[in-house]
């Protein structure tokens, strides 16, 4: 296959995750492997761009539930395909994740959303469903040599099990070796400070910013202060744009939304906490206007 078939072959497998078209995936992934492209690069230049960008249509609510879990399906299809080549190969994972709802919380749509983008990222994903006892994240991550354990609760009532797991996992002498971080619609980063975990996203696309941040794995630390300040001001600039316009309407509910998003994943990639916060009380006091 000619170089330019290859990145032909790399832009339709990118558009086929964007469409959820996992037949597609399947067969230009294997048609990428025939033709001698190793399964990194169909993973690096091929698939995980296509699900950055179905990240973003996601964060700008372009995309919702349904269609990142259809994308996510297609995603699986192809790494289910690379998997076997990328073990067989020794391709080192950026990183290892043990991923669960905690117990008592059967809600895994966003933990699965969170589970899959961190597989599009790079990194070896153990997921333990839902209802994860804490003992069960010490011995997936123990079993797996984990550096991340990843808990999701949705409910108010469940997310007191997040503090049972931190507590379990220094119990079991884990607490050097494995970062603790958490997400879900009722948890916040103030909540994740007072339960010392090591970090917190409020989306799929931040949790992944995160997780490389806490292993070291972002670039060095001039970009990851500069992917950071970025976020920061193209979240300002989102603020900006939306107090222009009429409180109410969609396209003042959408500029802060994407505002908050964007302010999230400043947040994740590290950025000065003073600011962030400031940011989001003038987000805040914004909506405040809608009502
Ligand atoms: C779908 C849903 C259900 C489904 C779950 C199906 C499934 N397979 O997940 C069903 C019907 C089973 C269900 C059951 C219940 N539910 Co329910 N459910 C919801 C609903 C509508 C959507 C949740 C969702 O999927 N959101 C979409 C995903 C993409 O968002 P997300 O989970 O927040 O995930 C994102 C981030 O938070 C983050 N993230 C998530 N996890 C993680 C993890 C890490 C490590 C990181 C970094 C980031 C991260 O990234 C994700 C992707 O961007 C919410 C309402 C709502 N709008 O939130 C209620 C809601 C969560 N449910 C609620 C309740 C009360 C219940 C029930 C108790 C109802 C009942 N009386 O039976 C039961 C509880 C069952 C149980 N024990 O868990 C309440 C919770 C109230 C509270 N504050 O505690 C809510 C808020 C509805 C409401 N307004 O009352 N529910």
């Amino acid at each position: 296959m000619s170089r330019f078939d290859v990145d032909q072959a790399f832009k339709d497998l990118g558009n086929a995750i964007i469409r959820g078209d996992a037949g597609t995936v399947d067969a230009t992934v294997r048609q990428c492997l025939e033709t001698g492209v190793s399964a990194s690069d169909i993973i690096n230049d091929g698939m995980i761009p296509g699900m950055d960008v179905v990240g973003e249509l996601f964060r700008t609510n372009q995309y919702y539930v349904p269609e990142v879990l259809i994308s996510a399906r297609a995603m699986k299809a192809g790494m289910a395909i690379l998997r076997p080549i990328l073990a067989e190969s020794g391709v080192e994972p950026v990183g290892k994740v043990v991923i669960g709802t905690v117990r008592g919380d059967l809600h895994d749509i966003g933990k699965n959303l969170v589970a899959m983008m961190l597989e599009g990222a790079g990194f070896d994903v153990h997921d333990t469903g839902i209802d994860t006892h804490p003992d069960e994240y010490v011995q997936t991550a123990t079993a797996n040599g984990a550096n991340i354990v990843g808990m999701s609760a949705l409910l108010t009532t469940t997310m007191t099990n997040m503090r049972n797991t931190i507590e379990a996992v220094e119990a079991a002498g884990l607490a050097d070796q494995v970062h603790c971080i958490i997400g879900g619609a009722p948890v916040t980063q103030r909540y994740a400070d007072e339960i010392g975990a090591d970090g917190y996203a409020a989306d799929a696309a931040s949790a992944v910013i995160l997780a490389k941040r806490l292993l070291g794995v972002l670039g060095d630390t001039q970009d990851l202060e500069e992917a950071g300040r970025s976020f920061y001001l193209q979240a300002r600039d989102a603020l900006q744009v939306a107090v222009r316009e009429e409180p109410g309407t969609a396209s003042h509910a959408d500029g802060l939304m994407e505002a908050e998003g964007l302010t999230e994943q400043a947040r994740a990639a590290g950025y000065n906490p003073t600011h962030i916060d400031r940011l989001m009380a003038e987000i805040e006091r914004e909506k405040a206007r809608e009502a």
